[in-house]
């Protein structure tokens, strides 16, 4: 439980990689009295990664001490300009000026965005009782520029997410992932060499660029960007005209299988292979693997999820592993445990207030965000609370949202550095980092055995920074949204002990209902002070033990937990994660939400898209931009936007733009060349780098890059991608952007190089 020092000079502490979502395990050593990570090793004992990291976690050093932090808050005068104020000050006003905004307008005109990274959800899970004492209704998060697509398909078939069993599938499917690069599967690259050994399982790769993925893959469908919902419904098409269904699984476990098979029967296979650029052959070939292996998983990401048809592609995508039965079986696709839901999807959804945009999975869309700002709606949005997040560099369009920003009457971002979005706040509260607090994330999407990871602050944090719970605890106390007696009941309970303490907190439950929606607050401020080794912000996670206890009582008994107590010990105690719940095959069943247990096969709308799919929409190009440009992909050394220190990419430091060699020749570009991209919305330089991965008229740009570090735009590395794409351009149901399908010109800038016939030759 405590660091451990070892033969080097210093201690070795356990905690997490916070680059991606898979939160390597990993140990970081210190010195005494220093802030410097001096060496960093993958953690051995990590119950989900067992020691693997990847090239980034090396670099994390550089997201402690790399960047310049902020230490006091930061108040706005009415000269434009921040003047550092104390926390007790920058507290009351923050708090003063948020119930203003809900004394005037109500107080669901505040918006909340974030709460969360790669690395930090424990945060954001304190947010809700300041939320709820606002009476704030509305929120966001990055989820709603890729995921609520897919979640809202979930939502009608398994009621929630799935992942794929890679390590034991047969076929494995990756659709616009690059998982080499990007992970979203644990120990990935790993995993990945071990499929392409073994002459028994196949990788099938769909992605118009030649990734690291598909260099391993049996089958690399190269799509034509855009084009995936014409190959994922030929795939579809192939699997019901060759009849590779499973039979069984339709009959027993689905409803309404013909009234899909009707439309998909009506694609010509041909015709839609022609569209995405795919070799028919080929096409029938990889879809004859995925119909005939004994197990199928898939995994869909930004490649589709942010380009056109997003979420018919999620649907078609959950469509062949059902109609082949790959549901609940090893290697095939599981739905899992949480510890607590990212995002709650419903079939039924809100819509937001000013545009009428559907919100899967509570979520105001990202694209429509600044939409429901500009506006004399009414009900338009007046102040943001802005967590763990740059939106105004990465959302579509930075410039039309740092307009809506300015147009808002408050803002408060919380976050470790001066960012972009900071700059346009009222009040900047400085975070302690990652390493300098309790963390966690809700990234827990395995089965059967499903994990969870407390990590225990590696330094103490720097002074004048605040963890976020107690910045949302302060905020909380300050509107006095909770009376003193039932604070002073939990007290007295939790000094008697757990059982006391949680009947107590029980009958304030049945005493009041909204004591459930206070909960983190009352932990925080009654369980918190008595958790051992200054763990005041797991208090929360009490409530998620319980909440798991309730869920999934087996599974966490298998796991090893004979009480919810005991779960949240193991919690606190285990540096290197927890199992929390061990499920068995036949328990994937228990959470549909189906009451006859069968999926529902046919989505109405969706399959109208299908029918009415319109090949003359699979080009998005014009005569003018004549490019599509992937504003976004994810390299070796790029992650979001979390290092604030351009130093730490050892390779692509410029972040090159890259392209076809017919592409470069035909525009006279070189290596190292300059060029510019233009687009609808805007344009800027990047340095070219000819990539024969690419295919001819496709481009790509990396996400993570054009940081404004230093507020002056003099220091700037690599491009701010999101001052290229267009917020209108999104999907029809989720409203998540088209990022990955940006039509965009290339120009020469500077050419080393010049070649005569150069300019203007891919117009
Ligand atoms: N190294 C690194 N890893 C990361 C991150 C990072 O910043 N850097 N960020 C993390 C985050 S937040 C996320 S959401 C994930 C994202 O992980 P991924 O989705 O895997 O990442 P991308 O590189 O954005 O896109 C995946 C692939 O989509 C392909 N693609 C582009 N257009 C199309 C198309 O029209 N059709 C198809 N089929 N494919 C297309 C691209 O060529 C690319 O290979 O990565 C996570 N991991
Ligand atoms: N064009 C284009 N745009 C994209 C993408 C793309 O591919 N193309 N990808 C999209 C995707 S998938 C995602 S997930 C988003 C990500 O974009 P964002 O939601 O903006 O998230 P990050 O880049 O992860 O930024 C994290 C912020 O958290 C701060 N931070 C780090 N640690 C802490 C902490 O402990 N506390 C607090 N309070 N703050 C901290 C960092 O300083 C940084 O400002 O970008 C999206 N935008
Ligand atoms: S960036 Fe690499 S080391 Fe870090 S969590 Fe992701 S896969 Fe693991
Ligand atoms: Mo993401």
């Amino acid at each position: 439980m405590t660091p451990t020092t070892g033969p080097e000079d210093g201690t070795w502490h356990k905690t997490a990689c916070i680059l991606c979502e898979n939160n390597c395990g990993v140990q970081i050593l210190t010195a005494e009295g220093q802030r410097t990570f001096l060496k960093i090793r993958g953690d051995k004992d990590h119950v989900s990664t067992h020691g693997y990291t990847c090239n980034k976690a090396l670099r994390l050093d550089h997201y402690q001490n790399g960047g310049r932090r902020l230490t006091t808050p930061l108040r706005r005068e009415p000269d434009g300009t921040f003047t550092p104020v104390d926390w007790d000050i920058a507290i009351a006003e923050v708090a003063q000026r948020f119930a203003a905004v809900r004394d005037t307008h109500g107080g669901d005109k505040i918006f909340f965005y974030g709460g969360g990274g790669q690395g930090n959800h424990l945060g954001g899970a304190y947010a809700g009782p300041l939320l709820k004492a606002l009476g704030s209704r509305y929120r966001s998060n990055p989820l709603a520029q890729e995921k609520t697509g897919e979640g809202w398909v979930d939502a009608h078939f398994t009621g929630g997410h799935t992942h794929g069993d890679f390590e034991h599938a047969e076929v494995s499917v990756f659709i616009g992932k690059n998982p080499f690069q990007s992970h979203g599967v644990a120990r990935a690259r790993t995993v990945l060499k071990e499929i392409a050994k073994d002459p028994a399982r196949s990788l099938i790769v769909i992605d118009p660029i030649r990734t690291e993925t598909a260099d391993l893959a049996d089958f690399h469908l190269q799509v034509k960007p855009g084009t995936d919902a014409w190959c994922l419904s030929a795939i579809l098409a192939i699997l019901v005209e060759q009849d590779l269904l499973d039979h069984r699984f339709l009959a027993e476990h689905t409803r309404d299988y013909e009234v899909v098979a009707e439309v998909v029967r009506g694609i010509d296979i041909s015709a839609h292979a022609a569209v995405c650029g795919v070799d028919e052959d080929l096409l029938r070939r990889a879809a004859t693997r995925i119909g005939t292996a004994a197990s199928v998983s898939t995994y869909e990401d930004l490649g589709v999820q942010q380009g056109p048809n997003s979420t018919l592609i999620s649907y078609l995508n959950k469509l062949i592993w059902l109609v082949t039965g790959n549901f609940a079986k090893q290697g095939a696709m599981q739905p899992h445990s949480w510890m607590f839901p990212l995002a709650h999807y419903s079939t039924r959804t809100r819509t937001t207030p000013v545009t009428g945009a559907r919100m899967p999975g509570g979520l105001v869309p990202c694209n429509v965000i600044a939409e429901e700002i500009v506006s004399d709606h009414p009900d338009r949005f007046r102040a943001m609370l802005i967590e763990s997040s740059n939106p105004a560099h990465s959302l579509a369009d930075s410039r039309m949202f740092r307009r809506a920003l300015k147009e808002l009457e408050f803002v408060v971002v919380i976050d470790v550095t001066m960012t972009e979005t900071a700059r346009l706040a009222d009040y900047v509260l400085p975070a302690a980092s990652q390493y300098e607090k309790y963390e966690a994330t809700f990234f827990n999407f395995e089965f059967p055995r499903n994990t969870f990871h407390l990590r225990a602050p590696v330094l103490d944090p720097l002074p004048g920074t605040l963890p976020e719970p107690e910045i949302y605890a302060r905020l909380t106390r300050q509107l006095r949204a909770v009376k003193p007696l039932p604070l002073a009941v939990l007290r007295t309970a939790a000094k008697w002990g757990r059982t006391p303490f949680r009947l107590a907190f029980a009958a304030l439950v049945m005493a009041n209902k909204k004591t459930l929606a206070m909960a983190p607050f009352l932990l925080y401020e009654t369980l918190g002070p008595t958790l051992p080794g200054n763990a005041r912000a797991a208090a929360v996670l009490w409530a998620l033990a319980q909440r798991t206890a309730r869920t999934y009582p087996a599974a966490m008994r298998r796991a090893g937990h004979v009480s919810a107590d005991a779960l949240f010990d193991a919690i606190l105690q285990g540096r290197s994660g927890v199992v929390f719940t061990e499920d068995s095959q036949d328990d994937a069943w228990d959470y549909l939400p189906h009451p006859d247990k069968r999926f529902p096969l046919a989505i109405p709308e969706l399959l109208g898209i299908l029918d009415d799919l319109d090949p003359a929409t699979a080009v998005q190009t014009s005569a003018e931009y004549p490019v599509i440009l992937a504003a976004g992909q994810r390299r070796p050394f790029t992650a979001n936007t979390i290092i604030h220190d351009d130093s730490w990419r050892l390779r692509d430091t410029k972040g090159a733009l890259r392209l076809s060699r017919p592409d470069a020749e035909a525009l006279g570009l070189h290596d190292g060349d300059q060029a510019r991209v233009v687009t609808e919305r805007g344009s800027a330089v990047a340095s070219v780098e000819i990539d024969d991965r690419m295919q001819a008229g496709h481009a790509a740009l990396p996400n993570g890059f054009g940081l404004d570090l230093r507020g002056d735009g003099n220091s700037v590395v690599g491009v701010a991608l999101n001052q290229l794409t267009d917020a209108r351009r999104r999907d029809p149901i989720s409203g998540t952007p088209w990022h990955k399908n940006v039509p965009a010109r290339i120009e020469p800038v500077t050419t080393t190089h010049m070649s005569p016939s150069a300019p203007g030759a891919l117009r």
